[in-house]
């Protein structure tokens, strides 16, 4: 087009043919970019974060630099502002921290790019500057080795600022990727070329970017939890254990295959909630792997994951719930869990008499501590390594986790465990407590109906309605039901496993045709009745009675 000779009829070409498109007239000369410089940036950033995650691929205990940042950003978010939020961050919301990371770190290359354009050494400086935030968020995890982390930020920053400055060059110099007509010094032909290798760098680091994640490959973690046999636990180990034999657990008649739509006794891993402020899952090689029992001790004892397996292991159903679940909500399960009493463990440290608080410590420096005094109170508290017959998913904590039976999560049920340490109550604060979450966790009485899913439609006459209800460690002694605002009748309830795990309860009322609702509340092994509520979850769990609308036809 550009070649058109000055009859055409082309009305662009015969009244502007020298003119970049979005020239104006009056520009005889017009600047070869505005926006383009910022492109030149854009590029270098992705090449920067692009190389990030190289060096990860290639070394995973090296963090990627996006993750790292992000991680940072979730730590040091004040928890007043989005406490929950965080603590119930899904997959979803990690996705839209990373993206947002990626698209902000790309809008910051680019405006660099810009105020770089005649000075290289702004570019240099930005992206130094954009390396040291990546090398301080990557060696902030304990898991990353400080020297790994901190050449993989500079060789990141070099690598973007050098295809920034590349880049720009090539917007100032003349080309000779021209066509015949161009002249060499044509702002036409500059701002192809410079398009053009843009472009390329850009679909470079786009395709080393997948090469990258595909080299990644499984970690040493996923390798050795595949290989791994857990050494079969006893059934029924202890005095009110609740050991599981496939089919449920002895002298619990589950509802199992029941009622359709109702939760199974034992919820499946893959199906198991999960809560963790970790944007990737830490891979922890058992080999690697020590837990340490530190603090108020007589004396300091490390156990490798061998150690572990060959203690005496047990076999208990506990059920685990989060803090932030709401009334009615997903965020609890019902597990066996397979592992060694935390009292074993301690015992060989000698614990101080003076020590009221116990510590757990992840690898990834998340911590939760609860009251010594309930490690002697007969509750199960574990020191878990298999879940439902399996070794823990990485997701849920392996190679080792523990699981403190009637205590939500955020105060015991620390993943990806390393150390265990002994302190007072008021010498140590777990991660949420200063993030507006109470210091003690015991899990609140509590009921859901699982189905019928609130809106269905049913026929009028007799449905089936049906749930868990659950009361770690008071255990459920009764479930009601109540239609609109009739009177309160009881549910069946299965018999329970024991009282640290939740119970199914099932009940077939009869229903009128039209709009109804039907609410579920639960009663405790003291006699407690579950509080009407509503109490949000923060800062010490949710209550309320759950309840459900259908319309019955
Ligand atoms: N290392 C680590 N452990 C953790 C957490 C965490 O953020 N990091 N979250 C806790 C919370 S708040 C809950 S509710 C449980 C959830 O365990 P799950 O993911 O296996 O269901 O893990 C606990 N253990
Ligand atoms: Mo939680």
């Amino acid at each position: 087009m550009t070649d058109a000779p000055p009859h055409t009829s082309d009305p662009v070409a015969a009244t502007a043919p020298e003119s970049p498109p979005e020239a104006t007239a009056g520009d005889p000369r017009p600047h070869p970019s505005s926006g383009l410089d910022a492109l030149a940036g854009v590029v270098g950033a992705a090449c920067a974060l692009v190389t990030g995650e190289l060096v990860h691929a290639v070394r995973d205990d090296i963090p990627s630099l996006v993750i790292a940042v992000a991680e940072a950003i979730v730590d040091h978010t004040p928890g007043d502002i989005v406490a929950t939020s965080i603590e119930t961050l899904g997959t979803r919301q990690k996705g839209l921290l990373v993206t947002g990371i990626v698209v902000v770190a790309l809008a910051i290359g680019g405006l660099l790019a810009r105020r770089g354009r005649r000075s290289p050494r702004t570019v240099l400086a930005g992206f130094v500057a954009f390396g040291l935030l990546g090398a301080w968020a990557a060696v902030r995890n304990p898991l990353s080795p400080t020297v790994g982390s901190w050449v993989s930020a500079l060789a990141a920053a070099g690598v973007g600022a050098g295809v920034t400055v590349g880049l720009l060059a090539r917007l100032e110099r003349p080309t000779r990727l021209r066509t015949v007509t161009e002249s060499p010094t044509d702002p036409r032909a500059t701002r192809r070329a410079f398009l053009v290798w843009s472009g390329a760098v850009g679909a470079a680091a786009v395709t080393v970017w997948g090469a990258a994640r595909r080299l990644a490959g499984p970690s040493a973690a996923e390798t050795a939890r595949a290989g791994l046999t857990l050494p079969a636990a006893p059934a029924d180990t202890a005095a009110g254990a609740a050991a599981v034999p496939a089919g449920g657990p002895e002298g619990a008649a589950v509802f199992d295959g029941t009622l359709p739509g109702l939760s199974s006794f034992v919820t499946p891993n893959d199906d198991f909630y999960r809560i963790d402020t970790a944007l990737v899952v830490p891979q922890v090689d058992p080999a690697d792997w020590r837990l340490r029992i530190t603090g108020m001790v007589d004396k300091e004892v490390t156990y490798t994951f061998d150690d572990i397996l060959a203690m005496d292991l047990e076999d208990h159903t506990v059920t685990l719930s989060c803090v932030s679940n709401e009334v009615g909500g997903p965020l609890v399960g019902n597990a066996v869990w397979t592992g060694v009493p935390l009292l074993d463990l301690l015992g060989p440290a000698g614990v101080d008499p003076a020590a009221t608080q116990v510590v757990g410590r992840s690898v990834d420096d998340w911590t939760a501590g609860f009251p010594t005094e309930l490690l002697g109170d007969g509750r199960h508290a574990l020191l878990a390594v298999g879940m439902n017959g399996e070794p823990l998913p990485l997701a849920h904590g392996f190679p080792a986790r523990l699981v403190v039976a009637g205590l939500y999560g955020y105060v015991s049920a620390v993943k990806w465990v390393t150390e265990i340490h002994l302190t007072t109550w008021d010498a140590f604060d777990g991660y949420w407590i200063p993030r507006g979450w109470a210091k003690e966790g015991p899990m609140k009485t509590m009921s859901r109906i699982d189905v019928p899913r609130s809106g269905a439609r049913v026929g009028a006459g007799p449905i089936g309605v049906g749930g868990v209800a659950w009361a770690p460690t008071r255990g459920i002694s009764a479930v009601e039901i109540r239609i609109d605002d009739g009177p309160w009748t009881p549910a069946e309830i299965a018999a329970a496993a024991s009282d640290e795990t939740w119970v199914q309860w099932k009940a077939f009322p009869s229903v009128a045709p039209g709009d109804h609702l039907v609410w579920v509340r639960a009663v405790d092994g003291t006699g407690a009745v579950q509080p009407e509520g509503p109490v949000p979850p923060r800062p010490d769990g949710a209550e309320g009675w759950h309840h459900i609308r259908l319309t019955a036809t």
